[in-house]
């Protein structure tokens, strides 16, 4: 089946005047599909996703339900195929559509201010699915922030050396190694009851919000991984992402730094709204959170570099590595910061 034949499976209105491939995702294929309205079709990375019917369930629960949540917001939302359901299935893979949320800005960087305003609307969104019982949400990929698999999983990445590159990387290799007790400090509270499971996006890139032109909002989108989980999970994620100084793949890491002002940013941002409903522990570990998750984000790409990339998206031989680096980097910044920036989660809660 052509792509064209496949956007048309779709409610879509008018005919397919052009399809292009768009964004900078790293697991899905993604196409811009423009007929009298735009859409977002993507060719979900089975692989990954290997139960497509329990992922497009997760994602249609959340839509409704923050779509319900936050009126007037743009959110976003699933389209229907003709025959009634929300998956096309092809010899090519296995489609979904979004319509295209309108009059936004993606950004792969921010200032302050977007970044502020991005921690507003994870904040937003996580607050909306308070009332929403994470139990209800198929685990689509299990254990995806449990970082004592992910260490597990380095080990055996290691191990096996498919790639036969962990000669070259001895360094890398040694900086997760050396930092392995941070690998139950979640699942730990977690499973002792000590935080809640939440209802949790798990990938709180920056580059999937997308600022609204027309107020000070935004869209959560990149539904694929929302599942059960800690708060710490997205707040982490975030900081990992977007108070570098740096892009994620940047190879001079002399430019990649934590940037505490970022940090505070997006922390006064997303407390406005989560401030009032997470319980001491979730505050207490919040800060720390940056460095699980930027930690647990490393190693997944130094594994894969070491697997031989079979995982992320790469565009030269050495993106796997380049990634973890500026991972690394982080991490030993933010391990020097980690009082400054829990004065400033305990500052945030306060006000
Ligand atoms: P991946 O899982 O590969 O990261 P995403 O769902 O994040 O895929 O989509 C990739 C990019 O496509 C996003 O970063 C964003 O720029 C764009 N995009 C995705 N969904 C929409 C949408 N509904 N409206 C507008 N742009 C979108
Ligand atoms: C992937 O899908 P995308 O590009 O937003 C990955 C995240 C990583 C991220 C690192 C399903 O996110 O877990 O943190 O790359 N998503 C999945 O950039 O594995
Ligand atoms: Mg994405």
């Amino acid at each position: 089946m052509e792509l064209k034949t496949i956007a048309s499976a779709f409610k879509i209105k008018g005919d397919v005047k052009s399809i292009e491939t768009y964004g900078m995702g790293h697991i899905n294929d993604t196409y811009l599909v423009t007929a009298d309205k735009r859409y977002i079709l993507q060719r979900i990375n089975t692989s990954l996703f290997s139960d497509p019917d329990a992922l497009i369930e997760n994602i249609r629960l959340v839509t409704e339900h923050v779509a319900k949540k936050l009126t007037g917001e743009k959110v976003l939302t699933l389209v229907g195929t003709e025959d009634g359901g929300f998956l096309v299935r092809a010899e090519t893979g296995v489609y979904r559509m979004y319509d295209f949320i309108e009059r936004t800005q993606c950004f792969q960087t921010a200032d302050a201010e977007h970044f502020a305003r991005s921690g507003e609307v994870f904040g937003r969104f996580t607050a909306a699915l308070d009332d929403f019982d994470a139990k209800k949400l198929y685990d689509v990929i299990p254990k995806f922030h449990d970082t004592r698999k992910r260490f597990a999983d380095f080990v055996a990445a290691l191990e096996k050396n498919a790639s036969g590159r962990a000669d070259t990387c001895s360094k890398e290799i040694d900086f997760v190694l050396n930092r392995k007790h941070y690998s139950p400090v979640f699942m730990d509270m977690l499973e002792k009851g000590q935080i809640p499971y939440r209802v949790t996006h798990n990938d709180t890139k920056l580059n999937n919000v997308l600022f609204d032109l027309d107020s000070d909002g935004g869209a959560v989108i990149d539904l694929d991984t929302v599942m059960k989980g800690a708060a710490g999970f997205d707040f982490g994620d975030s900081i990992r992402f977007g108070a570098s100084t740096a892009a994620e793949d940047e190879t001079d890491l002399d430019k990649v730094h934590f940037d505490i002002g970022l940090f505070s940013a997006y922390a006064k941002g997303y407390l406005a709204y989560m401030g009032k409903l997470l319980n001491d522990k979730e505050k207490e570990t919040l800060a720390f959170s940056a460095i699980l998750l930027t930690y647990e984000c490393g190693m997944r790409f130094l594994a894969d570099y070491i697997a031989g990339d079979t995982y992320f998206k790469i565009h030269r031989p050495s993106h796997n590595l380049d990634r973890a680096r500026t991972q690394f980097r982080l991490i030993e910044e933010m391990e020097e910061r980690l009082p400054e920036m829990n004065a400033i989660v305990a500052a945030a809660c306060k006000g």
